[in-house]
């Protein structure tokens, strides 16, 4: 099987890929030695996709990809985007940035929302990107145990459910990250 390492610390973020890109042996950093926190200080997705497939290229010589995921909301003009990670702060918790978000979003009624997922794949000694969006809106309450981060808030459009509720399976055909794999994999198919 073709081994892809796949940039992410995030547990969650591995497993959902594993699950799409089921005829790849797909690794993460743990898995090639890589315990380092890397800085992600770009302003933008994609620059943050590029830092972290760039570490690990330049660190380990090999091919890699990694992907920065921010969630967007169209009334605090994109916020929490690239910080959506520690938007309640560094070190929080998924929970306190789910919580923070609802704070910011008590009595607005514009609830829409997009994820946005970018992918900077490394191969070959060339970089290409990879853009994925689901559109959708902010419940005013959490819904289902499922997924992870923002998940239990985010409704996308078309479903009645958030995406803590609609598993995996739906989540990755239908998600900011299952349509931007969907690409990669269109590449590297080809
Ligand atoms: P790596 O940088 O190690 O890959 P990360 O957790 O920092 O892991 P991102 O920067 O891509 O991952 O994502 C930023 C945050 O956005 C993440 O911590 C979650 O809170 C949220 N997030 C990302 N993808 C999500 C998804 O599919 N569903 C819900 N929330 C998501």
């Amino acid at each position: 099987m073709r081994k892809l390492v796949f940039a992410t610390h995030n547990l969650n973020k591995l497993e959902e890929i594993r699950e799409i890109l089921k005829s790849y042996d797909v690794v993460g950093l743990r898995d090639i030695g890589c315990d380092e926190d890397i800085v992600e200080d770009a302003d933008d997705l994609r620059g943050n996709a590029k830092i972290k497939a760039d570490y690990v290229t330049g660190n380990f010589h090999i091919d890699c990809f990694a992907d920065d995921t921010g969630l967007e909301v169209e009334a605090l003009d994109g916020a929490p985007g690239v910080y959506s990670a520690r938007y309640a702060g560094e070190g929080c918790s998924y929970h306190d940035n789910v919580v923070k978000l609802l704070g910011a979003m008590k009595g607005i009624e514009n609830r829409k929302a997009r994820f946005r997922t970018v992918i900077a794949l490394n191969l070959n000694g060339e970089q290409h990107f990879f853009e994925g969006i689901v559109n959708g809106k902010i419940l005013t309450e959490e819904h289902g145990e499922g997924g992870f981060g923002y998940d239990p808030i985010f409704q996308p459009d078309g479903f009645e459910q958030s995406f803590a509720e609609l598993g995996m399976e739906m989540k990755n055909k239908i998600s900011h990250r299952g349509r931007a794999i969907a690409k990669l994999m269109e590449f590297l198919e080809k």
